[in-house]
Order: structure tokens, then sequence, then C-alpha cells
């Protein structure tokens, strides 16, 4: 080859490495915006750092604007050393104490509370000044995020954080699994110790930090006492030395008997002296290894984990044990309200949403003042729908933080699209009227409205060794989201949503409409067809909380309780004839949820047991609502199909891809969502659907109707979960199965989709023919590609659609399909849907 075409080679291989996107930059790709000659002349020239050092905060805004820069626009940067305050053509970044000093100038620098900065551009003229090197961080990433979305104007104006704490809390075990992870395993645990590449988690500090989160609980809350030996200390020093660069301080999480289960003591009682100094020396250790340690948090007293209560020793005395050892060396202890007990539902009064303030409101005012209660928003568990957690407004004296997940547990496992912030808004805005005065959440926990010194948020993130962080790339704009709310909650979910779009996906009006749009109908679809009214997710509780068993609510001491019959629904959660949860709100909120009148339909069925045939404001029974909005919610999510697609070609392939099967895979999993739903309260309360879809099927062809040879039929069970209760398994692990029918639909062109179940364990392969010509194939293996909890039956989360578009059908055609099983998964089929153009089912 002669070099011109090395050249040429290379030269391709260059930009098409460059542009390859599997997610792993996330927000942060800094593509390209097409700088030219006015544009690049306009830009600054250099980086002067006041007083930076290698491996400081301001050292990596240094190299991030230089390689920020260079990506963004193609202008390289020079840095320069000499502190030089007034060069031309240049960014010049710091700490205002630093300007101060250095540059002698302190005239016009306004007001920054901690971790601020002040960023003003003026032409090739930029100046980015932190409260704190943390600060000037942040300002730099503000800096690259604007030109990242083209704009290159001048601003001037500074900011400040709503709120001093802004974590966020892994859920990793320390074998590398992680609890309610959906994105492979974890970045930072393997084999019981800390992994020795770090690559990943330097990358995760870098995206935090360009959202301006400022601390990082690496271990799950579910703890394990062996975090604490010598040497996995010295792994946690590794994994703080990776993100003290970017600003951000490494917290654990505690077990609270690790005196006893670790140290050798016969006790973790907190008031012991010997359980005091046991704790103390370890803090002690892990500070000398980490002298920046953020703090700790303890989930104590809840779901199996040990805490206080075995000696008699309140939830206060737990906490403080910890808040003590922290103290001297500046830590926070965060402590959680998810504390609560099994209940009775044959008692009508027992409610877990009561638990929180039952545990927490009397020690009010004994917590230390370095101790925050870290509150879930709702006073259940991350559902699709609750109001705010009683608790916000029963602590007047005590820290209080907002525990928020961007993990999807109950919301679709990143499976599901689902655009959180507008659900987040819901809570954060609200106003509890605390003693008749203005209380909205956001200022709670910012400590405003109580005057407290400390507080903030903190959200259960999740992200593994997948290069999509999360799962699914459209996931991440609930990370995204989340640190721009820690520092502004009242920013726009719109806005932040479209500075997300465009910094990932491109500034393309079409792709920036289209993702806008799914991503804003997407709350409001999920909660359509899980559970509306205030139910909850209606998930299954007792085993993935993904897929639909509205039965695993009750009868079981969980309290997740729908209290659902042959004629009514609802928690009764009144004071006059409930479980008196309405009256743990402040006045003028109980007065609304007391009265059915005036609650909200949204949380009808959270705060009342109504009969199915209630009526809504809407003019609509309970039942028909559940009908219709099941349906509404489907059919809503059938279109984020089509939108993507119109994406195609304005989206590198890979991303497209990859998340066109994930929205093609909701489509199908929300209508197994819907007529599980509502079959189950079909069936409950035999109120027919007053449209007469719920039931009737006419497209459908059930397997179990079909002629089986080495398939046999199955009942399903939640029964709800397959179509007619029924779907067909082959007669052994090993036999081939046919199932096979003449087809009665009229002649035309349909799309055919047919439900099967996936199982954990299995990668079953079936064909389906017309008239013996193969017409699609597939095979079980949606397991590795989607991430989330398997199943290991036949249900609500195994239950899964693929569709094959456009297909020429005769009356009177032949339909096969063959299965061939899979280790236990024995090729299950439920049924198959000819669905003519416009029609959904
Ligand atoms: O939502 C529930 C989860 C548990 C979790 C617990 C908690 C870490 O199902 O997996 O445990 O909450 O928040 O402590």
């Amino acid at each position: 080859m002669e070099l011109r075409s090395h050249l040429v080679l290379l030269w391709w291989l260059w930009t098409n490495i460059a542009v390859a996107e599997n997610g792993l930059n996330g927000w942060l790709r800094y593509a390209s915006v097409g700088c030219n000659q006015h544009c690049y002349r306009a830009l600054p020239s250099r980086v002067v750092a006041l007083n930076s050092t290698q491996g400081s905060p301001l050292g990596t805004a240094t190299e991030e604007l230089q390689t920020g820069v260079h990506a963004i626009t193609g202008k390289r940067l020079t840095i320069t050393e000499d502190d030089e305050c007034s060069r031309p053509s240049t960014i010049l970044i710091g700490t205002v104490e630093d300007y101060r000093q250095i540059c002698r100038n302190s005239s016009t620098i306004p007001a920054l509370d901690i971790d601020g900065f002040w960023l003003r551009t003026q032409g090739n003229a930029v100046q980015i000044l932190g409260q704190s090197e943390r600060g000037a961080l942040y300002g730099a990433f503000e800096y690259l995020s604007m030109l990242a979305q083209g704009n290159f104007s001048s601003v001037d104006y500074s900011t400040s954080p709503h709120a001093p704490v802004r974590w966020v809390n892994q859920w990793d075990n320390m074998d590398g699994s992680i609890e309610r992870g959906y994105a492979g395993s974890s970045i930072f645990f393997a084999n019981g110790g800390i992994v020795s590449d770090l690559t990943r988690a330097k990358e995760y500090a870098r995206l935090l930090a360009s959202i301006r989160i400022n601390g990082i609980i690496v271990n799950n809350v579910n703890a394990n006492a062996t975090l604490l030996t010598a040497e996995n200390m010295d792994g946690l020093a590794r994994i703080a030395n990776v993100f003290r660069p970017y600003g951000i301080r490494i917290g654990i999480s505690l077990n609270f008997a690790s005196p006893k289960a670790l140290g050798g003591l016969d006790t973790y009682d907190p008031l012991n002296p010997s359980v005091i100094a046991w704790w103390g020396n370890i803090t002690d250790s892990l500070y000398e290894r980490i002298p920046d340690m953020a703090g700790y948090l303890v989930k104590a007293s809840s779901e199996g984990q040990p805490g206080p209560e075995t000696y008699n020793r309140s939830l206060a005395d737990g906490a403080n044990v910890f808040a003590h050892a922290l103290k001297p060396h500046g830590g926070v202890m965060m402590f959680r309200a998810f504390v609560y007990n099994q209940l009775n539902e044959s008692v009508w009064t027992d409610d877990r949403a009561n638990a929180q303030v039952n545990f927490f409101k009397h020690l009010d005012g004994e917590f230390e003042d370095n101790v925050i209660v870290q509150i879930k928003y709702g006073p259940i568990d991350f559902q699709v729908r609750e109001p705010v957690s009683p608790l916000f407004a029963n602590l007047y004296h005590t820290n209080t933080a907002i525990e928020l997940q961007v993990t999807q547990e109950y919301l679709g496992q990143q499976c599901h699209l689902l655009y959180l912030p507008p659900l987040w808004k819901s809570i954060l805005d609200f106003d509890l009227r605390v003693d008749h005065s203005p209380s909205v959440v956001r200022d709670i926990i910012s400590g405003e409205r109580f005057d407290r010194p400390l507080g903030g948020w903190a959200a259960v993130v999740n992200v593994g060794t997948n290069n999509t962080w999360l799962g699914s790339h459209l996931s991440m704009s609930n990370l995204y989201a989340y640190g721009r709310l820690a520092w502004s909650p009242t920013a726009d979910s719109v806005e932040i949503l479209q500075d997300w779009i465009r910094l990932t996906f491109g500034r393309d009006q079409h792709v920036l409409d289209t993702i806008t749009d799914m991503s804003m109908t997407s709350w409001p679809a999920y909660e359509n067809y899980t559970g509306n009214l205030g139910v909850q997710t209606l998930t299954d509780i007792l085993y993935t909380h993904y897929g639909p068993n509205p039965a695993s609510q009750d009868n079981n001491g969980w309290g997740q309780w729908t209290r659902a019959d042959h004629y009514t629904i609802g928690m009764d959660r009144t004071v006059m004839n409930g479980t008196g949860n309405a009256g743990q709100y402040p006045a003028e909120i109980a007065a609304v949820y007391e009265d059915i009148e005036k609650t909200p339909d949204d949380l009808l069925l959270w705060f009342h047991h109504v009969p199915y045939t209630h009526r809504l404001d809407s003019g609509k029974s309970v039942i028909q609502h559940f009908y219709d909005a099941h349906y509404a919610g489907a059919e809503a999510v059938q279109k984020f199909v089509p939108q993507w697609e119109s994406l195609r070609g304005l989206l590198d392939t890979e991303r497209y891809e990859a998340m066109r099967t994930r929205l093609v895979y909701q489509a199908g999993h929300s209508i197994v969502w819907r007529d599980s739903i509502n079959n189950f309260y079909w069936n409950l309360s035999g109120i027919p659907d007053e449209n007469a879809r719920v039931g009737h099927h006419p497209w459908r062809v059930e397997a179990e109707s079909m002629h089986l040879e080495g398939y046999r039929p199955y009942a399903v069970s939640p029964f709800e979960t397959a179509s007619n209760y029924t779907s067909i398994v082959t007669s052994t692990n090993t036999t081939i199965g046919t199932a096979s029918t003449t087809l009665k639909f009229p002649s035309g062109t349909y799309n055919v989709g047919v439900n099967y179940f996936d199982m954990y364990g299995g990668q079953s392969k079936w064909s389906l023919y017309l008239n013996d010509k193969i017409v699609g194939r597939w095979e079980g293996n949606s397991e590795d590609i989607l991430g989330h909890t398997p199943s290991i039956y036949l249900d609500g989360h195994s239950a899964i659609r693929i569709t094959f578009p456009g297909i020429k059908v005769h009356r009177g055609d032949r339909l096969k399909i063959v299965g061939v099983p899979d280790g236990v998964e024995p090729a299950p089929l439920d049924y198959v849907v000819f669905l003519p153009a416009g029609v959904v089912d």
C-alpha cells in the first residue's frame, strides 16, 4: 500500500474510533460542534490556573478544560504555570481566595456559598472562580457544557448549591454483585475486596463531578462487616484517591453489629464502652488512610439488619455512637429512616406508612448535629406514586436529607423508559404547611425551613461495569438530572433534560424534540400501565420487583397492602376510620388527605378504601379508570418505537440499536402489564370493561388452542400474567414442541406478535412458519440483553413479546411454531397476535 492509502486508512480509523459511541462517556462526550474560523478565533488560547497542583480539583479542571475545548472546538489550549492574572485570550481559573491574593482584585466578586462558583465569559476572556477548588471544577464543567451545546455567548453569573450534602449511594456488595443494580457487576468490589483496576471508578468520578456530586457511599446499606479489615480499608483509601481529584469524598455503609461480627467483642451495644472504643478506633484508622472521608451511612433495625433495639437502645443512641466517632474528623453520619416492622394485615390500623414517624418523631432533638436522617421520598418504598413522607414535617431539630432512587427498582429496572424528575418534583415541590407556614420539601432538606446547619440529598444510583453505566442509555438522563436538581431543585425538568440530550446525542432539533417527548410521556405512561390512583406499582414485591403481580402486595407482613377484595380496594389511612396516617401530616395537609372529596385522585387509594364503583373526579368509576388507564399507558409507549425509529441516521448505530431493542421490549411488556392488571381486577371484581376490551382479544390465537405435538398446556402463576391464564410448554425439557393451526383472519398484512416466556437459565429457540415457510426465528436470551433480575418461572417478569412486522397473511394459511427447549426453559409460548394496522393488543 502506498503511503497515501496508509494515511487515509489511519485517518479513517481515527475518525471512526473517535465517533464510536458506547455510552461510556455519558454526557461528557465533548463531540465536535464544528467550530469555524470565526468561532475558533473568538475562543481563549490558554488556561491560567491559580495555584494549581496536580491531583487537585483545580488540576483536574485544567486538564478537563484542555481536553474538552480541544475535542469540542479543535483548539488546543496551552497551560500557563505562572499565575499571571491579566493575559489576554485566557481562561483564568482558581479559587476566590487565590484570586484575591494573587490577582489583588476583590472588587466585583459575588458572594458564593460553599462549593459555589462564578463564571464570566467575555469574548476570549473567561474567568472561573470557585468558592473552593471544587467550585472551580464545577465552573469548568459548566463552561464546557456550554461549549458542547454550541453556546458561545457571553455570560456572567454566580451559582451556589441548594444544600451542602449531594451524595450518591451505591448498593454494591463485596462479592461484586449489586443489590438492585441492572448494569453488570460492581466497579468497586470483587471477591470480598476492592478491585485493583479502578479505571471505571475514575470515569464515574468524572461524571459525578460534572453534575456537582460531592460524596459517594461506595457499598451497600445491607453492609458487610468485613469491609473494615485492614486490607479492605487500604482498598477504600485507593478508591478515595481516585475520587479526590474530582472533589468527591467517599464514605461507607456500616454493619451495626461489626464490633461483634468482625471485632470479636461479645456485644454491639452502642452504649457499651468497649463498643464505643471499637468504633472510635475503626474511625481513626479510616481517617488515617482517608483524611477527608465524608462519613458513614447506616441502615439499622430494618429488614433483618442489626440495630440498637437488640440492647433496648434508641435509634438516636445507635446513630450517635458513629456521630461521636466521626465528629473530631468532620465526618457526617447519615442514618436511614427506612425502619419498619413486619405487620398484620388483619389489623385494620396496622400501617407501614406510619413507621417512620413512629420510630423517629419522639427522637427529634436527640441526634448529634453531624447526624442527618436520610428519608426516602415517600412513606413506603420508591413507588410510582407516593405522597411525601410525613417524617419531613415532623423533625424540627434534626438534619434531614431526601433519598431518591436513580436505579429503577420498582420502576422498570432500566428496561422501561422512565424520566424521573417529574416524579421527584411531585415530592420536592410539595408544601407540607408545617405550623401553617410555607414548608416546601426542598427547603426542609436544605435546612432552610427549620434553620438546620446540614442537610441535602442522596440518590441510590447503582451503576455497574456495563458501558452504559445504568443498563440503558436513556436512563442516564436521571443521573444527570439528579445532580442538577440537588444543586438547584427549582430547575425545570425539561430544560435539564434538553441539556442532557444535546450533550448526549447532539443538537439536532428532531432528536431533541423526540427524546423530550418520549421522556416527558414516560412517567404518566408507566403509572398508567402499572398501578394508578395511588395503589402503588403493583409489581411482585416478594420476588424481583419487576413485572406485574398485584396479589403479592397483600396477605403478608410487608405492609405494601392494597386491601383489595371482591368489592373494594385501597388503604384507609384516615384518622377517623383507618390507620391514622393522614394525621401524621400537618393540619392543613391532613385535612386534605382525611377527606375523600379533597384527596386528589392520584392518591385516592393511598388514603381511602373504596368500592370499585366509587366515582372519581373525572366521573369514571375506579375500576373503569383502571381499565382505561392501563390501555392508555400501554398505547402511549407503543409510540416510543416509531418515535425512536424516526431518529435512525441521526444517531450513531450502536446507541440507536441498543435503545431500539429496549423500547421494542418495553412496548411488548407494557401489554403484559396492561393485561395482567386488568385481568386480575376484572376477575376479582367481576365488573366488565365498559369498552369491552378486557378479556376480549379478537386478533389473538391462544397457544393452548392450537394443535400441539410435544407441547402441553400449562397453567401460569400468577394466572393473570398469561393470556387466557394458560401457556404451553414442551412436554419434557428435551422434547421439541410444535403448535399449529389454520388461520381464519381476513387476508391482509399484519404485524405478527408472539408472546412467550423468557426464563433465566435456558436459551430456548423458536421458529415461526406460515405454510411451512419460515417467517421469523428468535431465542430466549433476553436475560443477557436486558440486565434486569431475571425470573426462573413463567410469570409477569419473564413474559415477553417479539413482533414480526408487515407479514402477508391469507385466510386459511397454516401457522406453525416450533419450540426447542434449553436447560430449564421449556420453550414456553403464550399466544400469537395478528395486528392489523393501528390495532394495539
Ligand atoms: O427497596 C428496598 C429494596 C432493598 C433495599 C431496601 C433499602 C438495600 O428492595 O433491596 O435494600 O429497600 O432501601 O434498604
